[in-house]
């Protein structure tokens, strides 16, 4: 795992949020919901790129539109796409970037990114907004963990051993950033999906 700790500046942060509003104008947030039970998550989400990530009573997976709208989702900005090409050296652009908007009490809880093909690609996630805490395990749910906290501006980096993972946001620290026009956090995932492409 690599940690770019304030990777973005603020105006950078900016720019990107003025282009995540647009892409959530055209693909709103949508509750995503456990598989079978229906319980809805505290996460609202969306997606940008060829692939989207959703959830819904049927399962987890990706596709190609919007589950409310059916619309594709919106094209991942190049600022984004810049920032995967400049950190990662994995041939090819990211097939999806998942949105993910935290209100002050929404949490993640442990969980594997298993819903890929690839596992050989780097996943990049960056944090927007009010600081997090970030927790890190092992392969097994079970093993020890290390938390951490992400703030507004920090990239991080997850390949090897990392990408399967267990992980999860503890909590948001409300209040902690003024970046966004209300309380909260965005997280944005870049991601390969499929192998073959
Ligand atoms: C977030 N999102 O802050 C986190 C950051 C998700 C998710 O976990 O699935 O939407 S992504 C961090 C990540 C991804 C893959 C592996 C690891 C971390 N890891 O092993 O630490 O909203
Ligand atoms: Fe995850």
């Amino acid at each position: 795992m690599k940690l770019l700790a304030g990777y973005l500046d603020h105006s950078a942060q900016e720019t990107l949020l003025s282009e995540i509003r647009e892409i959530v104008r055209q693909a709103p947030l949508f509750t995503p919901c456990m598989p079978r039970t229906g319980k809805p998550f505290s996460v609202r989400m969306s997606n940008c790129g060829p692939l989207g990530w959703v959830a819904d009573k049927q399962g987890y997976r990706y596709q190609s539109t919007h589950p409310i709208t059916d619309e594709p989702w919106p094209n991942i900005p190049d600022q984004l796409l810049k920032l995967w090409s400049d950190l990662t050296d994995f041939g090819g652009e990211p097939e999806a970037c998942l949105i993910n908007h935290y209100e002050p009490r929404a949490k993640m809880g442990l969980h594997v990114d298993e819903d890929e093909e690839e596992f050989m690609a780097p996943i990049f996630s960056l944090s927007l907004g009010d600081d997090a805490r970030f927790r890190l395990g092992g392969m097994n749910r079970k093993d020890p963990t290390k938390s951490f906290i992400l703030h507004s501006g920090d990239v991080l980096l997850l390949d090897g051993e990392d990408r399967k993972a267990y992980h999860g946001i503890d909590r948001i620290y409300a209040g902690t950033s003024t970046l966004l026009k209300a309380p909260g956090r965005i997280n944005l995932t870049m991601r390969r999906v499929t192998s073959w492409n």
